[in-house]
């Protein structure tokens, strides 16, 4: 098989020419290089979780040496995959919350919405009346890492959503306690010899889920708008087009807006800027993968250079001074390939540290100094880079990005009409979803993985769906790929939305697919459709609205899909989770969960009939809406 038609992006293809050339081994030469991976791993049901096995479960050895049935070592695996998940999130958010628990006047981290952290701080009976912001700030940080470990009730953001969801919650029992409780008693519940029964592994793995969207997620997504300043649309551009063969050329790869915030501070610096004109440069330019990218998109419109799945080809350019990572997402690979180009590949987290990098620390406390010293060592190394071994690929597209929960209703205010409407609310769009004229929304995220063709199904869907006018709001590197093939570009709307959708996107100027930030941000999207619930007096499951993960590969993303679906969304995934394994797990996951929740899994690896059965399904979804609007 040709290793090109593993990938839809033009970009990747070109590059997978000149790795070859070059010697380097990718993600795509590995790939065909496993024959086939272990069938006992694909439907979940190897145990290796404690030292009798592994145990690997079939029709002749149907139980593991302790007795565990495939439905129980299926959902034990589903379950730590929840925790794991769920862990990285809210991990990512305490560390902002110990950000924001640093922020001065005079310091590195500065608030940049007030009014953001005064509403959270009203919420949580924090007193704002004649305090200092920064007072406030470290309150509210205080309060926010107490989510983490609080001996007693449940989390705090939970009053976010509708009143008839926080009851389905209550009445179900997944209301999540405390972060790390959830995840503790997850790790617990999944030791040998304690639950073992699916649907309550599956009970405990929604809660837990929970315990990320509606708390590490949001809290995440909350505190980083506070710090760094809430996301407004601007332009940008997008693909490893976006290096500039004149430049200092510096990837953000990774996850935490704290580093990557400094970074782009840095690379403003007056210092660096000069000596990057010494080493013959003529700049620093700045771009992003991965959610860091997306980050430092939504609030800067820094450069999309890629997605998940370009990471190394990003290296093969020859153009990059410098990848910058932080936790995440980030192949242990890219010491290798960086190893063939002049490329610094540089770790900068105590909890992401890769052999054969060059390990960085930053440290909040000294973050602009460090991101200083990172950045130095990119334009430095700009003098070792062969010109002979660079190729900068030709495509990219422009986006427009941005589009947090306010951005987005500031957006609809364009169509209010002042006399008879209130402006900042979602009511334009309700307007929209009820006269049909959307049909419905749907939420298409989540990351590459090798097991399809890279971006297609992502693109495939993306357009589909807003061809039939149901508008499409994306994050993770879904919003990448998205960005990448044109369909955040306000021009995409009247070549690829259908006449209601391309109609709406004219009138308030926005573009079909919205790019709503990283991972984290999925919480934005929680909120909007929280939002349309509250004004129509509804259940989240009451909206033509879906979650789709056409792609998904993490742990990250298992957790998602179990918040989504545990928030009432229905969700569709184009890539099997390991649960086939046990017919129990597929039962509630695919079906059961609806009487429980009102939403389910629904999983189809082939694309289109994907598309066509959300399609299908959101117009089911429509009946029960206009019955009750
Ligand atoms: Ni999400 Fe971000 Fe991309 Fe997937 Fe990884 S970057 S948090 S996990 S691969 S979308």
């Amino acid at each position: 098989m040709d290793k090109k038609m593993l990938t839809i992006d033009l970009n990747s293809r070109v590059l997978l020419d000149k790795a070859e050339k070059d010697g380097v081994e990718t993600m795509y030469d590995r790939k065909l290089g496993f024959k086939s991976q272990c069938g006992f791993g694909l439907q979940g049901n190897c145990c290796r979780i404690c030292g009798m096995g592994p145990c690997r479960i079939s029709p002749k050895t149907p139980r593991g040496l302790c007795g565990a049935d495939e439905h129980v070592i299926v959902g034990r695996n589903f379950a730590r995959m929840v925790a794991g998940g769920t862990a990285a999130h809210s991990d990512h958010a305490r560390d902002i919350a110990h950000t924001l628990a640093l922020s001065s006047r005079d310091g590195n981290y500065k608030i940049r919405d007030e009014a953001k952290l005064i509403a959270l701080a009203k919420d949580w009976d924090v007193e704002t009346e004649d305090r200092d912001i920064y007072d406030i700030a470290h309150e509210v940080a205080d309060i926010a890492l107490m989510e983490f470990g609080k001996p007693h009730g449940v989390s705090r953001f939970l009053k976010y959503a509708p009143k008839k969801r926080q009851e389905v919650w209550k009445q179900y029992a997944i209301e999540p306690r405390a972060i790390d409780r959830e995840i503790a008693t997850i790790m617990h519940s999944t030791h040998i010899g304690c639950t073992a029964d699916i649907d309550s592994l599956i009970h405990l793995s929604l809660r837990t889920s929970l315990a990320d969207g509606w708390c590490g997620s949001m809290m995440g997504t909350r505190l980083s708008d506070i710090l760094f300043g809430t996301p407004t649309p601007r332009r940008t551009e997008a693909n490893l087009a976006v290096l500039e063969e004149s430049k200092v050329n510096i990837l953000l790869h990774g996850h935490e807006p704290s580093l990557s915030e400094m970074i782009v501070l840095a690379a403003e610096d007056p210092e660096l800027l000069e000596l990057a004109k010494e080493v013959g440069a003529d700049g620093i330019n700045l771009a992003g993968m991965c959610c860091t990218g997306n980050e430092v998109t939504m609030r800067h419109g820094v450069k999309i250079a890629g997605d998940f799945h370009q990471q190394e080809l990003a290296l093969v350019t020859g153009a990059v001074e410098a990848m910058i990572v932080d936790v995440q997402c980030i192949f242990p690979a890219l010491a290798k390939v960086a190893d063939c180009y002049h490329t610094k590949f540089v770790t900068t987290s105590p909890k992401a540290k890769i052999t054969g990098s060059t390990y960085i620390e930053f440290t909040e406390e000294n973050a602009y100094e460090d991101a200083k010293k990172i950045v130095k060592e990119a334009v430095l190394n700009f003098k070792n880079r062969n010109k002979e071994k660079v190729l900068i690929p030709e495509l990219k597209s422009a986006a427009t990005v941005g589009f947090s929960v306010e951005a987005v209703i500031n957006k609809l205010d364009n169509v209010v009409n002042s006399q008879i409407d209130p402006a900042g609310t979602v009511k334009p769009l309700v307007d929209c979803l009820k006269s049909g004229v959307l049909r419905g929304a749907a939420a298409v995220v989540g990351c590459n993985n090798a097991k399809g063709v890279s971006n297609e199904a992502h693109v495939t869907i993306m357009k589909e769906l807003i061809k039939n006018d149901i508008i499409v709001v994306s994050t993770g590197c879904g919003a990448q790929a998205a960005a990448k093939f044109g369909l955040m570009d306000e021009d995409a709307a009247q070549k690829y939305a259908g006449k209601g959708l391309a109609t709406v996107c004219q009138l308030v100027g926005i573009p079909p697919v919205l790019h709503m930030g990283s991972c984290v941000d999925i919480s934005r999207i929680l909120e909007t459709v929280a939002a349309v619930a509250n004004y129509l007096d509804m259940d989240m499951c009451d909206i033509p609205a879906v979650g789709i993960a056409p792609e998904w590969m993490s742990e990250k993303a298992v957790a998602i899909g179990c918040y989504v679906v545990a928030s009432g969304i229905d969700t569709y995934l184009g890539i099997m989770p390991p649960v086939t394994g046990s017919s129990r797990a597929v039962e509630i996951l695919c079906g059961e969960l609806e009487e429980k929740v009102g939403a389910k899994f629904t999983v189809n690896e082939n694309c289109h009939e994907l598309a066509a059965t959300i399609i299908s399904d959101i117009e089911k979804k429509r009946v029960h809406f206009e019955k009750l609007v």
